[in-house]
Order: structure tokens, then C-alpha cells, then sequence
């Protein structure tokens, strides 16, 4: 093997390595909710099409406030539901919908739509 056909495999090998990284290691840190002035973690969950942030960050021990707003009139993303927290709200075009609770217990919590389709993660630190 000559050393430019190694280089050429070791560029490769790195840029795969960066595409990994980005598309699936990297988008799993997610957004981090931003603390309002009435103590609520806060992000803002656009909804079409899925959800933009689909992951998103926040402390456990503090009450979390999502706001959704459903930009779109598609019957799949009427309902946004929280299994793990009882909570689910519907979705009106157009509004924004706020859902609040207090994330007690670290983990992993998901987030979707009715039917399972959308969905998007809650990480507790
Ligand atoms: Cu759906």
C-alpha cells in the first residue's frame, strides 16, 4: 500500500467517524431548557413534521414548562402525550400550548404523538 492510498483511507475513515458523530452521537446531547424568571425550565417544541428540538435537556428537581406549537394541520400530531408523567394536551394549530411537571427521578422519558409516530425525548440530569 502506497501512503497516499493510506491517507486516503484514514480521511475516509475519519469523515465516516465525523458523519456518525454528527447525525446520531452528536443530536442525542440535545437542547438544554432555558431557566425563566419564574423558576420554570423553558423550551419552545416546534411540531411538524416531528418535533424540532426532538431531545431535550433538563434538571431534575425543577418544574419544566414545554411550549408547543403545532405549525401544521396533519391529524398525526394533534395530541402530544407523556406517558411517563400522565401528561398529554392537544395541539391546536397555531397556539401554543404549554405543558408543565416536575421531573423528580433522572432518566430518559419519551414524548409522541398519539399513535407513536412523532416522538422526541426528555432527558432528566
Ligand atoms: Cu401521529
Amino acid at each position: 500500500m502506497t501512503p497516499d492510498k493510506v491517507f486516503v483511507i484514514l480521511f475516509g475513515l475519519a469523515a465516516i467517524a465525523f458523519i456518525v458523530w454528527f447525525f446520531w452521537l452528536g443530536k442525542k446531547t440535545g437542547i438544554k431548557a432555558s431557566l425563566s424568571s419564574s423558576g420554570y425550565q423553558e423550551a419552545m417544541v416546534l411540531v411538524k413534521g416531528g418535533y424540532t428540538p426532538d431531545v431535550i435537556v433538563v434538571e431534575k428537581g425543577r418544574p419544566v414548562r414545554l411550549n408547543f406549537v403545532r405549525s401544521e394541520s396533519a391529524s398525526c400530531s394533534e395530541m402530544v402525550l407523556f406517558p411517563d408523567f400522565g401528561k398529554s394536551a392537544k395541539l391546536p394549530e397555531g397556539e401554543t400550548v404549554p405543558i408543565e411537571f416536575l421531573p423528580d427521578k433522572a432518566g430518559e422519558y419519551g414524548f409522541q404523538c398519539q399513535m407513536g409516530m412523532f416522538r422526541g425525548k426528555l432527558i432528566v440530569e
